[in-house]
């Protein structure tokens, strides 16, 4: 039995598993079921208490490829296999996000942006793509595939990881010296990091700094990797041209925060690749498989890495 807490549009995901796991029963909050009997729990945001209310777990999906709030739940076992998403049809959405940021400096659209409330006709000079250095940070299954999408549109792409292989097409970097090799060659910084205890707060004004005079940010990872009061210093400073964020350490993020009426800040509501429920549901109905056959599934977090 598989216990479904979706995040939104429950029948939806309800149905996509039912569709992915026919030889599963699928059940939701709405059932009552004998928590006994659940042996796989797939959701997102559970709240405390939820996971260990089920004694007899074999596994937990999350419904999404961050795993940092599942990490904080205190009844959730460490003996228990924690998977995530890979990819999952989100690699195309987090393209997509990352070209628009790309775009959002590199053809000026930041600056149309501020100019119609002048009403005023001025055309910039875009920088050509091959004179844009792009540096990720993160390089995995979304990062990854960002850092190579951009390469095949003529970026020159830099990517920044802790102990992966390179990344073809990719000049790929490591350790702090890599990262501030990264950051000093970045015009347009992607972040698609994990939210991990090595990760949170790397984003700060000493880091910021690093990178060019005009650099644009770029945030798809969380919110807490970056120093919100460090951006909008550089970007008053005249030291960064501006940032486009996803993700914020307090979502949603709060009416009175300044990022929200910076003009050179561009907010979007963590909607950078959305979970599908068709392919997620086909994934865990997968790795369900597999730990069934004793194979390892796909997507098992390191707990001792935090992602
Ligand atoms: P992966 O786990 O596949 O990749 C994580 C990458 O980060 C890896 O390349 C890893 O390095 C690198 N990394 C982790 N810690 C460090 C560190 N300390 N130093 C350097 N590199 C590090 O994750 P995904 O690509 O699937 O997802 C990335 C993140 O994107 C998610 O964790 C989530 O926070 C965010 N996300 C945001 C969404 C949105 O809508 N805004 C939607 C989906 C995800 P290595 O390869 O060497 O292990
Ligand atoms: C995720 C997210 O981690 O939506 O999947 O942020």
């Amino acid at each position: 039995m598989l216990y479904l807490h979706a995040p939104a549009g429950e029948e939806r995901w309800c149905a996509a598993f039912r569709a992915a796991a026919p030889e599963l029963r699928i059940v939701t909050a709405a059932d009552r079921p004998d928590r006994a009997a659940v042996r796989y729990f797939a959701g997102w945001a559970p709240p405390a208490g939820l996971i260990g209310s089920f004694p007899n777990l074999r596994a937990v999906f999350a419904l999404g490829a961050g795993v940092d709030k599942f990490l904080q739940l205190s009844d959730l076992s460490p003996a228990l296999p924690l998977i995530r998403l890979v990819d999952a049809g989100m690699a195309r959405q987090m393209i997509e996000y990352a070209l628009f940021g790309v775009l959002w400096f590199q053809r000026d659209f930041d600056s149309y942006a501020e100019a119609r409330h002048r009403a005023e006709w001025r055309a910039e000079t875009a920088w050509a793509a091959e004179r844009t250095r792009i540096g990720v940070l993160g390089l995995g299954a979304l990062g990854g595939q960002v850092a190579r999408a951009l390469a095949g549109f003529g970026y020159p792409v830099a990517g920044w990881r802790r102990s992966g292989p390179p990344v073809e097409g990719v000049r790929t970097l490591t350790g702090t010296d890599g990262l501030a090799e990264l950051l000093a060659e970045s015009d347009v910084l992607l972040a698609l990091l994990p939210s991990t205890p090595d990760t949170r707060g790397l984003l700060d004004a000493a880091a910021l700094s690093r990178l060019p005079k005009g650099a644009g940010v770029v945030n798809m990872g969380r919110g807490d990797q970056l120093d919100p009061a460090a951006l909008l210093g550089l970007i008053d400073a005249g030291h960064l041209r501006g940032a486009v964020l996803d993700v914020f350490a307090a979502e949603p993020l709060p009416a009175e925060s300044p990022l929200w009426r910076h003009p050179r800040v561009l907010v979007t509501p963590h909607v950078a690749a959305a979970t599908l429920p068709e392919p997620s549901a086909r994934q865990i109905a997968e790795n369900i498989r597999r730990i069934k056959a004793g194979q390892p599934a796909a997507g098992l977090v390191d707990r001792s890495c935090g992602y």
